[in-house]
């Protein structure tokens, strides 16, 4: 096992991600927590969000490079793994992040030293304390306890203000209400993990960092906030007392009247949720869960109330035909000609964003589907370019590497293209 035997110093790697519009929209909220928890443990660390490979000497002096990954930036940490080996082995690589977590077998195929698989904090802070005693995998969930005992991550005004986001031209930053889904979504890497809530308070002192940080708005990216009437009820209680417009992700199995009446009370103005297809038929394939009617009340339901509705649909799930897409197309012409009255009194509509699937290795369906299951109408393409696995990049781009008995690649690609011309222009 490489030994670090320098004090331990931490470069925290957020990687850059040339393929999406802008990689300085969310801010890396891993990244931040796992900063903020190192200096609580007074152990150095920095922040780098634009690693410079061409000028490695400007990082001689860290004992421990954190590299933090999402799949589609893998290339990018492998790159930098062999450029960092090279010129200073002695140097202690670690990854962690969604990467690190789904593509396991894949990551201990490279040489990093240390391989952290879920939460980071109490795994990093063993690694950067232990020396050579540590495990080259690590495992370290935190339970609700020891994740609200955690100091709020790092947000430095300066640096958070690198990264802008707006919905309905409120500027916003990112907050974690709860990790996990206890949901069933075939296509998702997050279904059925614990869900871990922070408390109110904690939530409370984020929200006053951001907005001392000069924003106005709250993007709460949890995978759902509103699983149950009473958290929504805890939480709104504390939003409501910081003065701001939010944004967060709802479900169409949950949300209700009341649920909806309490979000907007506590200045939520726009809900995200995926509502995938307009078909019964795959939403019952991908175990959704949800009914298109569910989907249907969830815009009312919103919409009545000022809230605008961000919904997320997915072409080219198991068995996608032209039939399928009609049904979706039904149901986006239902979803954009709401009109609603906006926060600030004006008539605005609905939004939605629709990317073509990618089936990443901790989905339902791509184990089925290396597993060479039938029943799953989902096929890779010929020669299917797994390198980078983004499913919406520059202007919207897909990478697209499936296709289903009823649909091509290019159909499907042509679909998309179409269906955001037509409806989004609405
Ligand atoms: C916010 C978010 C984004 C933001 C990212 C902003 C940013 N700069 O980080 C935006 C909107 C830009 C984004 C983009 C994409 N995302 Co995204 N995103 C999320 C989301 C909703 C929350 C992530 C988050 O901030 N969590 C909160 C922090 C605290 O947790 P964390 O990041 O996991 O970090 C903890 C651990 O992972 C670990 N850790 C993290 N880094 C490191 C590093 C080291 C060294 C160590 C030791 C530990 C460690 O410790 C941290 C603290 O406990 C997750 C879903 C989810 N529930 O996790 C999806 C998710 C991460 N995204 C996903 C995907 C697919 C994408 C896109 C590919 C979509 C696309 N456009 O095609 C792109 C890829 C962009 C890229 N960077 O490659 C997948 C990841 C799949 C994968 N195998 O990588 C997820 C899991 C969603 C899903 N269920 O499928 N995303
Ligand atoms: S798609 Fe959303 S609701 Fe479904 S499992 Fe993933 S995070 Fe949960």
């Amino acid at each position: 096992m490489i030994r670090s035997d320098r004090i331990p110093n931490a470069l925290l790697v957020s990687l850059r991600d040339p393929f999406l519009d802008s990689d300085r929209i969310m801010p890396p909220m891993g990244i931040m927590a796992l900063h903020s928890y190192l200096m609580s443990r007074n152990i150095q660390s920095r922040i780098e969000n634009d690693f410079d490979l061409e000028h490695l000497e400007k990082y001689k002096d860290y004992s421990h490079l954190c590299i933090s990954c999402m799949t589609p930036q893998k290339s990018q940490a492998y790159a930098i793994l062999k450029a960092v080996k090279g010129v200073a082995p002695e140097t202690v690589v670690v990854i962690g992040g969604p990467h690190a977590s789904f593509y396991l077998a894949e990551c201990k195929a490279q040489p990093f030293d240390h391989i952290v698989v879920g939460d980071g904090e109490l795994a990093l802070g063993e690694i950067l304390s232990g020396g050579s005693d540590c495990e080259r995998v690590l495992d370290r969930p935190m339970t609700e306890t020891q994740m609200n005992a955690l100091p709020p991550p790092f947000r430095d005004s300066a640096f958070i203000n690198q990264y802008q986001f707006y919905f309905q031209g409120v500027r916003a930053s990112t907050i974690l209400t709860a990790k996990g889904c206890p949901m069933s979504c075939a296509f998702c890497e997050d279904a059925r993990t614990r869900v871990r809530m922070y408390s109110p308070e904690y939530v409370g002192v984020q929200i006053r960092q951001v907005k001392e940080a000069g924003y106005q708005g709250v993007m709460f990216f949890d995978d759902v906030m509103t699983l149950s009437k009473k958290r929504v009820r805890d939480l709104t209680q504390e939003i409501a007392k910081h003065d701001i417009l939010f944004r967060c992700f709802g479900h169409a199995r949950t949300m209700s009247g009341d649920i909806a009446d309490m979000l907007r009370g506590a200045g939520c103005i726009e809900t995200g949720v995926g509502m995938e297809t307009g078909s019964q038929r795959i939403l019952d394939a991908v175990q959704k869960k949800t009914t298109v009617e569910q989907n249907r009340r969830y815009v009312l339901t919103c919409n009545s109330r000022g809230i605008r509705v961000k919904a997320f649909f997915i072409l080219g799930l198991p068995g996608e035909t032209e039939e399928t897409i009609a049904e979706t197309e039904r149901f986006l012409q239902f979803l954009m000609d709401q009109k609603i009255v906006g926060y600030d009194g004006k008539i605005i509509r609905n939004d939605f964003d629709m990317t073509i699937f990618f089936p990443y290795l901790g989905t339902d369906i791509r184990r089925r589907m290396d597993a060479g299951d039938g029943g799953v109408d989902l096929m890779f393409t010929e020669n299917p370019d797994l390198k980078k696995g983004f499913y919406k990049g520059v202007q919207g781009s897909s990478e697209i590497v499936v296709r289903t008995r009823g649909m091509s690649a290019e159909a499907l690609s042509e679909t998309q293209k179409r269906l955001v011309a037509t409806y989004k222009a609405k």
